[in-house]
């Protein structure tokens, strides 16, 4: 029989072209994925046939190319972890542009260029992804994009399942921690439904633009109960069930309230002491970094980030854009100084991508905060105060 490719290729339909080109086997199926440590590491350095080995982009988007786990499975069979990111496709809790349902893919998108086997930080000379931790990505919880109350329901009830799995490595942390991947910023309260069972009410470091801890007669609770719980309330009403303490502070405010004479003093009745973004024009970051350390003290601490506390010159793709924010360098020097802290969880919160531009300035700044937080989980183990 003739192979095809002595025929000229005019007479042959353009499918039978296609299926003779062979491809080199650089497919994840040839590559080895089952353990960890083979996953991490480079196919250069390990010497192997580096047409067989894993490389970034490919397989599926995870967060820095992190091994998914069945976090949510029914079995409880599944691999373990001490540290998952959990994507919370959530945003009908928002005041203005809706779009981060979306969050979740769009930062896993922005941090594809890292990669555990290249990771080395160039600042501590540390690499997390390497440390005593092992790190994975859970994929998004399932939540209903037409109830807000069952999807914060299915997101909280996601969060304990995922933080009651035995952790892989107990004898450095008992309980698994998570960093949730939003979602616009009404996603922090199921976490925080969550975190008080193993860690008790927590210090909650919010960065934000906004302060959040509207109470819900001032923001959408005239409507009706149903919209008093929103990206702008979900903070009062935390600490309204006693999730959180009130050694807690904001970082990056600079929205202005609706009601002066009663906004300022509930957000103090709530717990918060207000960094606002030009106390960095008068005491820089370390000034910022100092103030943070002080009102959390040896707390178990959670750390929220709303993109929104940068200026939208570095994320303009988030719901409630405010001008006169914090560079992205300054955020992550911020974010590094709070090494020491009891981090028990955290977020990225409120990046819609849609309203990215080509060069992703807002998925890439929120992907790197994201590692940012994690490395803190690793550079600190915390002992929960109950067990799963
Ligand atoms: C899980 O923990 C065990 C024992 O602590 C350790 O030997 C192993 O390397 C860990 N697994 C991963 C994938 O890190
Ligand atoms: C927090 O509350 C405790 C007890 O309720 C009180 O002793 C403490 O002074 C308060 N701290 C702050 C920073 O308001
Ligand atoms: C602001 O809050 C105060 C105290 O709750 C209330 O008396 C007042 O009516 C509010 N003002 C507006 C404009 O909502
Ligand atoms: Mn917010």
């Amino acid at each position: 029989m003739l192979s095809s490719w002595t025929l000229p290729l005019f007479l042959l339909p353009a499918s039978s072209i296609a299926r003779d080109v062979v491809f080199p086997p650089v497919s994840p199926l040839q590559a080895n994925l089952g353990g960890h440590a083979s996953r991490y590491r480079s196919p250069v350095a390990s010497g192997k046939d580096p047409l067989a080995e894993f490389e970034k982009y490919s397989g599926l988007t995870t967060f820095a190319n992190l091994p998914w786990v069945h976090c949510l499975s029914p079995d409880d069979d599944v691999d373990k972890y001490d540290i998952a990111f959990l994507g919370a496709p959530f945003d009908t809790g928002t005041t203005a542009r809706p779009g981060a349902r979306f969050g979740p893919s769009g930062i896993r998108w922005g941090s594809r260029r890292m990669q555990a086997a290249a990771a080395w930080d160039p600042y501590t000379h540390e690499n997390t992804f390497l440390g005593w931790a092992r790190i994975v990505d859970c994929g998004d919880a399932p939540l209903t994009f037409l109830d807000n109350t069952v999807a914060l329901q299915q997101l909280e009830k996601a969060h304990k399942v995922v933080s009651s799995r035995t952790a892989n490595t107990t004898e450095v942390a008992d309980v698994p921690r998570i960093i949730t991947l939003g979602g616009d910023h009404t996603t922090t309260l199921a976490a925080l439904r969550s975190t008080i069972d193993h860690w008790g009410p927590v210090s909650v470091i919010h960065f934000d633009s906004h302060i959040d801890t509207w109470d819900p007669k001032v923001l959408g609770g005239g409507i009706s109960d149903y919209a008093g719980l929103n990206h702008g309330t979900f903070l009062h009403i935390a600490h309204e069930e006693g999730l959180i303490l009130n050694s807690s502070a904001h970082a990056g405010i600079r929205a202005p309230v609706i009601n002066k004479s009663y906004d300022w003093k509930n957000d103090k009745r709530c717990g918060f002491e207000i960094i606002t973004a030009r106390d960095i024009d008068k005491i820089g970051v370390s000034g910022i970094i100092d103030k943070l350390k002080a009102r959390v003290g040896d707390t178990n601490v959670y750390i929220s980030v709303d993109i929104d506390v940068l200026d939208p010159a570095y994320a303009p793709a988030t719901g409630t854009a405010e001008v006169g924010g914090w560079t992205t360098r300054e955020l992550l020097s911020i974010l590094d100084g709070l090494e020491g802290l009891n981090v028990i969880g955290a977020d990225v919160v409120e990046v819609a991508p849609i309203y990215d531009n080509p060069g992703e300035t807002t998925v890439l700044a929120a992907g790197e905060v994201a590692h940012r937080l994690m490395s803190l989980m690793v550079e600190t183990p915390v002992k929960p105060l109950r067990r799963p």
